[in-house]
């Protein structure tokens, strides 16, 4: 009989994961973490349930039909099994809801995205309308548009499945990408004076959603304003919305991204008209933040599959975990993920603080500039993070139905969606000019003063950081040219330093000396990333392309 390899097996996904433990231990008040811990362990069961029955089964993808036998245009999305379970669950355990709950305090965002970490994968992407919709509801909040808070929050903020609303984020347009301010989608009003948008929205993630918040320009205006719009009417049509097709996607296939034309849409605005992106701008810090915390969420799968793999698998004369190569190489992918749940975990943190009235100015500052950069160093981890697992598999990380290369597929999104690596570094760029990066330092300092100490040189590089501001802040070319490797540095940074926090707390608290020797791997990796390319050498690599 040939040799067959068994497959990798997954555990119940909060049990085993001792850095959550860790971190939900020392970040909540124990009777928080008491209270969702049957919660979180459920959700732990059903992530290795679903993996399991994901493997089992035929992969499948939504399905529009645009037309109905008769020629009348339906648009009709039908969406995977996965997804039809999507509300029951994200009610269940109160996905969004718990984010915007009062039960836990300044805790509520970390309980929330603690559930969020563990659901996501099993999700199939269900997380991204969630994802949008926890973005809307913080939007409408903050817009303070009474009737349109009164109207949608408790439908998005419900723990009721029936009652549960999706909503869409539409700003990408093929004009617009990433360059929001030139959409091109215009708002004119109907003879009733009620506000009918036209345009094409090339992407818009998730449109089987019941709301969207959406971007266009008042006609007869510059201004770019934002609209609140109902996909479909009170009988159940499409709203003046028309879904051309689906995207044909290198990942995120489960997920119903498509391409619309909004053809008369009737809409109403969030605000006056005018600063439609200041107004969406809550939107996307939240987004932003579900982004990162479900490449963490990734990061943690790949690992979990990889280091139990190579326990199981054997080859030269002992199992893989023995070789040391293949576990250092494991440990150096482990260190890093440890550094980056500290820094995303430590957004939810203050931003419950935030949100719940409690955080100093300081921290409001810390937390607009951090937001962009757990997302931005997250989005490029989880694709190198992903790609190392399939590698660690061999040619069967290759192979389709092991479901290891889907993790590979599905995480080239993070980098790309709410904004691409760079354009996150000059949003980095931009709010170290609003709030400056004194008190970034200074939070820095704190933080390292909790953990006793600055071992690993957390402060030489931030001081590297700062030098290279102060040379390069007076040409703004120069600035945006080493933006990305400002933001990177500036991430490791925070990471190495609120992990070197935990590690002290570890040892203190637990006698446990596993985050200390992940500070010292992922130190070791060096923190600062700074780059000083000569801009006339950019020039002459870029400028001339003659063969
Ligand atoms: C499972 C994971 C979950 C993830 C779900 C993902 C769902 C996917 C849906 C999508 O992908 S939707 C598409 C996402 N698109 C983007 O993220 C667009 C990326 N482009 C940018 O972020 C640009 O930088 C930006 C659109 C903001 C540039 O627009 P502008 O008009 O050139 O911005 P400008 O003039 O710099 O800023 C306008 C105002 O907004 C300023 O305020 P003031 O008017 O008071 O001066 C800015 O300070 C403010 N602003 C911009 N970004 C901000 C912000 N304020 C707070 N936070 C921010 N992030």
């Amino acid at each position: 009989m040939d040799f067959v390899q068994t497959a990798p097996v997954l555990g119940n996904q909060y049990r085993d994961d001792r850095v959550l433990h860790a971190y939900l231990e020392r970040a909540l008040p124990r009777e928080v973490h008491a209270a969702i811990a049957k919660d979180l362990d459920e959700l732990g069961a059903h992530a290795a349930t679903a993996w399991a029955a994901a493997r089992a089964r035929t992969p499948s993808e939504p399905v529009l039909t645009q037309w109905d036998a008769w020629g009348n245009r339906v648009d009709q999305i039908e969406t995977t099994p996965v997804w039809r379970h999507g509300a029951e669950l994200a009610t269940r355990y109160g996905l969004v809801a718990a984010g915007h709950e009062t039960t836990h305090g300044a805790h509520a965002r970390t309980d929330q995205f603690a559930r969020v970490y563990l659901h996501h994968i099993a999700s199939e992407f269900y997380t991204c309308p969630l994802a949008m919709s926890d973005g809307a509801a913080t939007a409408l909040k903050a817009s303070g548009n009474r009737t349109l808070i009164e109207r949608a929050l408790p439908h998005l903020l419900s723990r009721d499945s029936a009652t549960l609303w999706l909503s869409g984020q539409w700003m990408t347009e093929t004009v617009g990408g990433s360059d929001v301010g030139n959409t091109e989608t215009t708002a004119c009003r109907d003879a009733d004076g009620r506000w009918c948008l036209h345009g094409r929205k090339w992407f818009t993630s998730a449109v089987t959603g019941e709301m969207a918040l959406t971007l266009a320009r008042p006609e007869g205006t510059d201004a770019l304003a934002l609209f609140y719009l109902e996909t479909r009417d009170s009988g159940g049509r499409w709203n003046g919305i028309c879904v051309d097709r689906l995207k044909d996607k290198l990942g995120t296939r489960e997920l119903p991204s498509a391409e619309i034309r909004l053809d008369g849409a009737l809409a109403e605005p969030v605000g006056e008209l005018a600063h439609g992106v200041r107004l969406i701008a809550p939107m996307l810090n939240m987004t932003r933040t579900w982004n990162a915390v479900c490449a963490l969420a990734t990061m943690r799968r790949c690992l979990a599959l990889a280091f139990e793999y190579a326990r199981r698998r054997h080859a030269f004369g002992r199992a893989l975990i023995e070789q040391p190569l293949h576990r250092a190489t494991l440990a150096s992918l482990q260190a890093e993920l440890e550094a980056a749940f500290q820094l995303v975990f430590f957004v939810p943190e203050l931003l419950g603080r935030v949100e719940t009235g409690t955080a100093s100015p300081e921290e409001r500052a810390l937390l607009r500039v951090l937001t962009p950069l757990a997302k931005l160093w997250t989005g490029k981890l989880a694709v190198r993070i992903a790609s190392e697992a399939c590698e660690a598999f061999g040619g069967a990380g290759y192979i389709e139905n092991t479901g290891i290369p889907q993790l590979l597929r599905d995480a080239q999104v993070y980098p790309i969606w709410e904004g691409t690596t760079n354009v996150l570094a000059l949003d980095v760029l931009r709010a170290l000019g609003a709030n400056g990066v004194d008190s970034v330092i200074t939070a820095a300092d704190a933080l390292l003063g909790e953990a006793g100490d600055d071992r690993h040189g957390v402060r030489a590089s931030l001081s590297a950081a700062c030098d290279w501001l102060a040379t390069h802040s007076a040409h703004r070319d120069a600035l945006e040219a080493g933006a990305r490797g400002l933001a990177l540095t500036l991430a490791r940074c925070f990471a190495a330093a609120l992990l070197a926090r935990h590690a002290a707390w570890a040892e203190r608290e637990r006698g446990d000396a596993r985050a200390r020797a992940a500070l010292a791997i992922f130190a070791g990796h060096g923190l600062t990333r700074l780059s000083s390319s000569a801009m006339d050498a950019v020039a002459t690599l870029a400028d001339n392309d003659d063969p």
